[in-house]
């Protein structure tokens, strides 16, 4: 009989992510599983050595769930299942996350290896799946699939078996927390589309103020991410979330939408201790916001300029992000971005930008759009692992994410290249600079700069 039940693993999301917030997506699933009565025990290869992989396997799980987000963590994911069939195929595997979740049929044909999968939510699937493997017992993945769990009533992710990972996301101040999950909007690109369809889940008030006092007991927090996709635009509840901040003087990081950022609700934001909001800008083309993303900004760009010049008059730090890739998108549409980027800059002056290569996800109507103008759909497991922001669309728009990083984003240099000379990093940045200014992106020499980052991430592991 094995002692432990179930072993919970968070392959590397990404390659040159510094990200280190804790793993929510096993954290919240495992919470539950412990509070039960299962034992259970994390592991996250961002900073575990395969060998503690190796050490847990050699107990003989029942079960061993692994998180999948398409791309990267792909590669991760396929060696854990590998690895783990190999040692004793007794052993069930379970897929979970979002990419299983918009790819269920696809993956089970695609990899072998894998005996179980959890579409959407993860806590009361995996519960049920976990009672059925214990008890020998058959498991229908299509009875509880997709169920909504309601924030209220699961258990907090942090446990003492957790903690160690918050810690080193607290030495990053990057704790994060959700309030919310999914979206009342319906972005054409967005995952939410896939699997919230529309719904917006909110943690209430009180069981807020809990999850913030038990972290603040742990830790000497400075510094959270309330990683809600979308924070809302309710005042009241917002400025209910700051007074508890402000209660523990902790400053916070959220995503807000454009339009909301009115001077009332930054007024509410700043006392509340907001020092740093998340904007999808996404284009500066208007045809693009409206027929392609369908993001229903009221005004349109009017909203945006709205919101970048109320930002601009106040404490907090703006990062607006935008998609280059998009489907249909003509080289104009493109400059218009990057003239309302400049445009942002001059007019925010903390203000922090994002281009990203639009990625496409399967399930959202983008997807189609992006499949009828070229993208090749990637056709097993392998060629999903390679889905990325940076690379889905080749070189030009992988040389475009590099020079904008580097143009935009100082802030992030230090973290992307902390042992690489100083005088190495300023050349590229001023390349990074000079290209921006002529929109002369397809030169740029992205991948130079992507393999140095690399280099160095895996220098310092
Ligand atoms: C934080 C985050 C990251 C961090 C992760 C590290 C960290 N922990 O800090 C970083 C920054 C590294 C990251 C990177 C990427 N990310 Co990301 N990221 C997120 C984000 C904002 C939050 C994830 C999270 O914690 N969610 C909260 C948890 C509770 O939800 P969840 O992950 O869905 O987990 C639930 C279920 O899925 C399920 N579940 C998940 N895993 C498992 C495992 C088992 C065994 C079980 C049973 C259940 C289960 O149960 C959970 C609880 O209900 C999401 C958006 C979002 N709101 O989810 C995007 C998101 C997950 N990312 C996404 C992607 C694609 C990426 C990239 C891989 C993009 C790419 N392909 O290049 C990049 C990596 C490359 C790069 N250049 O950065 C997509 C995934 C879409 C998809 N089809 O997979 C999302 C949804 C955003 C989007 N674009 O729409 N990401
Ligand atoms: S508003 Fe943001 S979180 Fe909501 S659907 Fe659009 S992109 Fe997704």
């Amino acid at each position: 009989m094995s002692k432990l039940d179930c072993v919970l693993v968070y392959p590397e999301p990404s390659l040159e992510s510094p990200a280190k917030g804790p793993a929510l997506s096993i954290f919240y699933p495992g919470a539950m599983l412990e509070y039960k009565g299962y034992k259970v025990e994390y592991i996250d290869l961002r900073f575990d050595k395969q060998k503690v992989l190796e050490n847990i396997i050699s107990e003989c799980p029942l079960a061993v769930g692994i998180s999948s987000m398409t791309g990267y963590q792909l590669v991760g994911a396929k060696k854990v299942i590998e690895f783990v069939k190999e040692y004793d195929k007794n052993i069930k595997t379970i897929l979970g996350g979002p990419h299983v979740t918009i790819q269920k049929e696809k993956v089970l044909k695609e990899q072998k290896g894998i005996d179980y999968y959890i579409v959407g939510e993860g806590e009361i699937q995996l519960c049920n799946l976990m009672h059925c493997i214990k008890n020998n017992k058959k498991f229908d993945p299509k009875r509880y699939e997709n169920s909504h769990v309601n924030l209220d009533t699961i258990p907090s992710p942090l446990t003492e078996k957790t903690k160690p990972y918050y810690k080193i996301a607290n030495n990053a101040n990057s704790i994060r927390v959700l309030t919310t999950r999914g979206c009342m909007y319906s972005c054409n690109f967005c995952y939410n589309q896939a699997v919230y369809n529309g719904k917006w889940e909110k943690m209430g008030i009180h069981i807020f103020e809990k999850e913030i006092e038990n972290l603040n007991k742990e830790f000497d927090i400075k510094h959270i991410i309330l990683g809600d996709d979308n924070i809302g635009n309710n005042k009241k509840r917002i400025k209910n979330i700051g007074d508890i901040m402000k209660r523990y003087d902790i400053k916070w990081h959220s995503s807000i939408r454009p339009e909301w950022v009115k001077p009332d609700m930054i007024n509410i934001l700043e006392k509340g201790g907001c020092d740093s909001l998340f904007l999808g800008i996404e284009s500066g083309s208007e045809r693009i916001l409206t027929e392609v993303i369908n993001k229903r900004l009221p005004r349109g760009l009017l909203d945006i300029r709205d919101c970048t010049k109320n930002l601009g008059k106040s404490t907090i730090s703006g990062m607006y992000s935008f998609m280059c890739a998009i489907p249909t998108e003509t080289n104009e549409e493109l400059l218009e971005s990057m003239n309302l980027a400049d445009w942002i800059c001059k007019t925010d002056p903390n203000a922090r930008l994002g281009f990203y290569v639009y990625a496409p996800y399967p399930g959202t109507k983008m997807y189609e759009m992006a499949l009828a103008t070229g993208f090749n759909e990637p056709r097993n497991w392998d060629e999903w692992s390679k889905v990325s922001l940076s690379e889905s669309w080749g070189d030009e728009w992988e040389n475009f994410y590099y020079m904008t990083g580097l143009h935009f984003r100082k802030d992030k240099t230090e973290q992307n290249f902390p042992g690489i000379r100083r005088d190495i990093i300023k050349l590229y940045e001023d390349l990074a600079n000079l290209h921006w200014r002529n929109r002369t992106w397809k030169n740029f020499p992205g991948k130079n700069v992507k393999h140095l980052i690399i280099k160095e991430r895996h220098r310092l592991n």
